[in-house]
């Protein structure tokens, strides 16, 4: 085993980095979770890409534990043998006898085990009730009952300290759930959860203060060309328009370089997740840019998996149409540049009235017709399995936005998660949100929200609210989110109908923007990535870890808790290129040529550049070395 670890976690300056070296000597650290190799949601995400730093600093004495699923063994597992012999002689013993577990050390190792969600929860009880020498944490990424509670019609927020929860748990038939949860909240010696607000919640439906705040982060992707992840943004945005052209065969009256991609995604959970007040702002954004006669057409996708039965006829012949006009374009580009050529061999000029002959047009004439439809676009790509019920499509029957000529919004919901082999769409989910200009996440229930903060990593902006982990987070380090394409929706203090209001001029604005000012908004959204980064973020699971060693192993680790000032309070200043007033702002306007986005591209560099000064400097941690600045 190693002796000792060193750990580098960066600042948020970028410049420095703090050196810790804390000893690991004969400590273990298995994380248990339901999500380990096993994609349900975000915890997933949280696991995967924390891996990586957990392992800088644990080594091989690092366990991720989950639930054997055979297609997901093949598809993710690598098996291997356990090199260490402790482990190995318990892996051994528990195959022999069905899965029973014996300690098999002379020296038994220092065991941290930290378990995710009620489902891995039963462990951590036993483990405390049973008395065994390990180190408990236990993070809660949303409660039981707030979820619940939440997708009911409840004033969740405001009536937070006055809830029976017993009863409540007992009303909705998950009592027992809610009590292996509160549990292993109760008796783990740290108990975590991912954002302040759910820190609030946890205290009043848990009954226990969670210990610390372990916010999630994300791998970054650096790239050493500035501009990449815009090159990346038009690569994929042209496959999303190839998509879209195909789904709207026949009735592409608009202009795709006026479109823009407004997307939401995750679980399916229709008013938690906001797809309800979503749809509702879109039927009122229709009707704004119809009255305002825009040029500009949206069309907003829904990325939410429902029960299916595959893939529509109607949308699968989309592609099919798309195609085929494609080949047939190519067919007679084919046979237009041989007879060109051949017109050339002999060293003369073509005669262009006949380099069309009668069988291109029969093609194209029939390739054509292909074309003709009789029905609208469809809203679903997928057959729905409960169709007359599902919560998106009655919606939008309500509201009536049904991809019509006249509709200024479309509407496209795409009931499974995206995938690179899909006959559809074939992108993955990166790509595609890569590819949008806009994520929509009006959450009411969101104890953190990956899909902003993926979507911010990859310099896409963002619309989440003051009841997400992450809009919270956000709006306490930034001082301008809007002006790094942040919007931060109240969900907080208004009610649904301003809400609604507010999120439906948020997006109106945005169709307001001009491409220049997009591509500048696009690059300062990608300049927080640092914030979301695990080597910044990492910490704070880190600083869990300590505690719950030095709770559990007194005699031999030691958990300092550190003055907090260098890790808090900073703050992303207004971005120094964001001008004072409107008046002084040479480009704003949405009125400008597309030809002029292009000529900016220098002076676009010089305002990130001073932004980025801006940024840098005041935020600068203290180079010394010393132990992490514990929150
Ligand atoms: C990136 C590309 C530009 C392109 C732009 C389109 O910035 O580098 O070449 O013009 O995306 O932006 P839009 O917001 O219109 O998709
Ligand atoms: C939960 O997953 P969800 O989408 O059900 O955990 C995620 C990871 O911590 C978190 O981002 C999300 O807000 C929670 O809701």
């Amino acid at each position: 085993m190693p002796l000792a670890r060193s750990m580098s976690i960066t600042s948020l300056s970028g410049m420095e980095e703090w050196d810790e070296e804390f000893d690991l000597e004969d400590a273990v650290l298995f994380e248990i979770a339901w999500e380990v190799a096993n994609k349900v949601g975000g915890i997933y995400t949280v696991i995967q890409t924390k891996a990586r730093l957990t392992v800088e600093e644990w080594g091989e004495n690092y366990f991720l534990v989950g639930p054997y699923v055979e297609s997901n063994v093949r598809t993710q597992v690598e098996l291997i043998e356990p090199t260490n012999p402790a482990l190995k002689r318990t892996i051994d013993k528990m195959n022999s006898s069905g899965c029973k577990f014996a300690a098999q050390c002379e020296e038994p190792p220092h065991i941290l085990a930290h378990f995710h969600e009620w489902l891995a929860g039963l462990g951590l009880a036993l483990c405390r009730q049973r008395l065994l020498p390990v180190a408990t944490i236990f993070t809660t990424h949303a409660t039981l009952l707030g979820r619940y509670l939440c997708a009911g019609s409840v004033d969740f927020y405001n009536n937070l300290a006055n809830f029976n929860v017993d009863k409540e748990a007992g009303d909705r038939q998950i009592y027992h759930r809610y009590c292996l949860e509160r549990t292993a909240a109760r008796c783990a010696h740290v108990f975590t959860t991912v954002s302040q607000i759910t820190a609030v919640e946890a205290e009043h439906l848990l009954k226990r203060k969670p210990d610390i705040i372990t916010p999630n982060g994300l791998n970054v992707k650096k790239f050493s060309a500035m501009h990449e992840f815009q090159n990346l943004h038009a690569q994929s945005k042209n496959r999303i328009q190839e998509f879209v052209r195909g789904h709207f065969y026949g009735h592409l009256d608009f202009n795709l370089d006026k479109c823009l991609f407004l997307f939401i995604a995750g679980r399916y959970e229709f008013s938690n997740k906001g797809a309800d007040i979503f749809l509702e702002a879109l039927a009122r954004l229709n009707y704004l840019l119809r009255v305002n006669h825009s040029d500009v057409t949206v069309v907003a996708f829904f990325i939410m998996p429902a029960r299916t039965n595959n893939f529509n006829v109607e949308t699968l012949k989309g592609q099919a149409v798309r195609k085929q006009l494609w080949d047939t374009a190519h067919t007679v580009k084919e046979r237009f540049g041989k007879k060109l050529y051949e017109s050339l061999l002999i060293g003369q000029l073509p005669d262009v009235s006949k380099m069309l002959d009668k069988e291109d047009f029969t093609m194209m004439k029939r390739a054509i017709f292909a074309t003709q439809r009789q029905c609208q676009p469809p809203i679903c790509t997928h057959n729905m399995l409960e169709d007359s019920t599902d919560p998106i499509l009655t919606c939008i029957r309500r509201i009536g936005l049904f991809n019509s000529s006249a509709d200024r919004v479309k509407v496209i919901f795409h009931p499974e998660f995206l995938s690179s082999t899909s006959p559809l769409l074939p992108m993955d989910y990166e790509e595609f949100v890569r590819g949008c200009h806009l994520g929509v996440f009006p959450s009411y229930y969101e104890p953190w929200g990956y899909t902003p903060a993926e979507c911010t990593v990859m310099g896409i902006p963002s619309i989440s609210t003051n009841l997400s982990g992450f809009g919270c987070f956000m709006e306490e380090h930034i001082a301008d989110p809007s002006a790094y394409g942040i919007y931060i929706l109240d969900r907080r203090y208004r009610g649904v109908d301003e809400s609604c209001n507010q999120l439906t001029s948020y997006l109106f604005q945005f169709c307001q923007q001009s491409r220049r000012a997009r591509i500048i908004q696009r690059n300062r959204t990608e300049r927080l990535s640092d914030l979301l980064d695990w080597r910044y973020l990492g910490r704070y699971y880190i600083s869990a870890r300590h505690m719950a060693l030095a709770k559990a192993f007194p005699d031999t680790f030691f958990y300092q808790p550190h003055d907090s000032e260098t890790a808090q309070g900073f703050r992303y200043p207004r971005p120094a290129s964001v001008p004072p007033s409107p008046a002084l702002s040479r480009h704003s306007s949405p009125h400008h040529s597309e030809a002029e986005d292009e000529d900016d591209r220098y002076d676009e560099d010089e305002e990130a550049e001073k932004d980025r000064l801006n940024i840098r400097q005041p935020l600068a941690l203290p180079t010394k070395k010393g132990p992490l600045p514990y929150p």
